[in-house]
């Protein structure tokens, strides 16, 4: 079964926002795997945004999201890494449409108050840079089936 990282940022965090967030992915009906309240380190968070190392705001990046507890979470589902970015919504908040997450609470762009991985590879690499593999809880999630 696929899996995402998904991680309220310090922002969502700061705004009492965990709850409603956390509520969107159950709603749809992932499966939550993970989950834990963490102060991201320089390393991790370097390691985290690899892709836009070297970036004029890579610097801003990185400072924003260790500047507070972030809630790390891991996710399973049926294309669960596309599904959930389309809940999340648009990375500009100008583009971010009503009825995803960042529609509906983000009113400023870099304090966009959650990260969804953007693949199935690098869920695998982010989901490890914050969990050990004994973190990852392994029960079974009732779905319907009409098939
Ligand atoms: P994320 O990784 O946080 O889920 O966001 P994303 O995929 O929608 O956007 P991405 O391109 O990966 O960018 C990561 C974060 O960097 C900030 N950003 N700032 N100043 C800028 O031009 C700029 N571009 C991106 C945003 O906070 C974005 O979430
Ligand atoms: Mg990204």
């Amino acid at each position: 079964m696929e899996k995402t990282y998904l991680m309220v940022k310090p922002d969502g965090v700061q705004r009492g926002l965990i709850g409603r967030i956390v509520s969107r992915f159950e709603d749809k009906g992932f499966k939550l795997v993970a989950a834990k309240l963490i102060t991201v380190s320089e390393d991790q968070a370097k390691r985290h945004y690899a892709e836009h190392a070297g970036k004029d705001f890579f610097s801003e990046l990185v400072s924003f999201i260790t500047s507070g507890p972030v809630f790390a979470m891991v996710w399973e589902g049926d294309d669960v890494v596309a599904l959930s970015r389309t809940l999340i919504g648009k990375t500009k908040v100008g583009e971010a449409l009503p009825g995803t997450i960042r529609g509906d609470f983000a009113s400023h762009t870099p304090l966009n108050l959650i990260h969804g991985s953007d693949s199935p590879e690098s869920a695998e690499r982010e989901i490890a840079n914050f969990f050990t593999p004994d973190e990852l809880n392994l029960y079974n999630k009732e779905i319907a089936v009409w098939m």
